[in-house]
């Protein structure tokens, strides 16, 4: 299997976070990408691949202008400076006017957990660019293919990012991949992928179907429920299945199943994107589902048995331990 990945992505490093008022050791860790590859290479069957930088055009095919921009302009940022919005505007009766700033960035940010550095923008654009090179090959040769992708993506919108995202990996592959036909966009990372729903809302090209953690008592707290189901052109191609935490594997598996049968049913897709969460890993810190290494190569089967060309986009998963073994356990599936 093609694996996308470029190490550039790892000089993106981030030190802390505040969750709920206590200070973290940043989750979001660049070993998280070491354990996958270390598996990944001792396994034999994954071909790395540097991805060329993708097309601007990409990008602004899913993110406003205004924001790519200001988030590219980070790059004049010194060594040790970082943008950390801690301030939101809130009052939506009054304008807030660009450009913005180190002090407003709050203006294209919705959480506290996700700081700008000088190489920020890099790494994000050559994960974007991993995803959007496996969306080509997808296209191309209809072979399953994985993007190993860091930062991730699924929390970022058209001009927000958030929950550890920046560019939507994943949508930007959607997209590309919707000029030739139906996408079906599968996202079992723990956490609601707010960004790419918001993203595909108002749009029957993707289907977004999610299954995540219960939005009233996990991030990202405002979206994610069930009565959420796209609006215009979109209404009735976005599916949320929320969970309560520790529901474990069994339940999972049902709703699991549940969830794509409905979708593929509406869409006929003709073809599977997956924003790959392994938050949803037994004793991840920050996902309480519980899923075991064969877990997630039961998950990549029933993927696999779907029999349409797929590609596959890493998100989430901090338990790094086991992120490797998990990772492999989930790709052996489509092999
Ligand atoms: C891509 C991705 O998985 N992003 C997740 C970002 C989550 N950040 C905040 C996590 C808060 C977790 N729950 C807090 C419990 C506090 N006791
Ligand atoms: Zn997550």
């Amino acid at each position: 299997m093609k694996v996308f990945y470029d190490p550039v992505q790892k000089t993106h490093v981030l030190s802390h976070e505040i969750i709920a008022g206590k200070r973290f050791r940043h989750h979001e860790r660049r070993a998280r990408i070491d354990i996958i590859r270390r598996h990944l290479r001792a396994n034999g069957q994954f071909e790395f691949i540097v991805p060329e930088a993708l097309p601007m055009e990409a990008v602004l095919a899913v993110h406003d202008e205004a924001y790519v921009r200001f988030l590219e302009s980070s790059q004049m940022l010194s060594k040790d400076e970082v943008i950390w919005p801690y301030v939101f505007p809130c009052d939506r009766r009054v304008p807030v006017y660009e450009p913005v700033t180190v002090f407003t960035a709050g203006y294209y940010c919705f959480d506290v957990g996700t700081p700008i550095m000088s190489d920020t923008w890099q790494a994000a654009i050559a994960a974007a660019s991993g995803a959007y090179a496996a969306a080509q090959h997808l296209k191309k040769t209809g072979e399953v293919c994985y993007a190993l992708a860091r930062p991730p993506g699924h929390h970022a919108a058209a001009a927000l990012f958030g929950g550890y995202c920046y560019l939507n990996n994943a949508a930007i592959a959607a997209q590309y991949l919707s000029q030739y036909g139906k996408v079906l966009l599968i996202d079992f990372d723990y956490h609601h992928g707010n960004g790419t729903q918001s993203i595909f809302y108002d749009n029957s090209d993707v289907f977004y179907v999610s299954l995540h953690g219960n939005p009233a008592i996990e991030y990202p707290y405002f979206t994610g429920y069930s009565h959420e189901t796209g609006i215009d052109d979109g209404a009735g191609f976005t599916l949320n299945c929320p969970l309560e935490p520790h529901c474990g594997p069994e339940e999972y598996f049902e709703a699991f199943k549940t969830s794509i049968d409905t979708a593929m049913k509406k869409t006929d897709p003709a073809f599977i994107v997956c924003s790959c969460g392994f938050d949803v890993a037994d004793k991840d810190p920050l996902g309480h589902f519980g899923l075991l290494p064969e877990n997630f190569h039961s998950l990549g089967q029933i993927i696999r048995s779907l029999n349409k060309p797929t590609m596959l986009v890493q998100e989430g998963g901090y338990l790094v331990e086991r992120l490797g073994l998990n990772v492999e356990a989930f790709l052996t599936a489509f092999l």
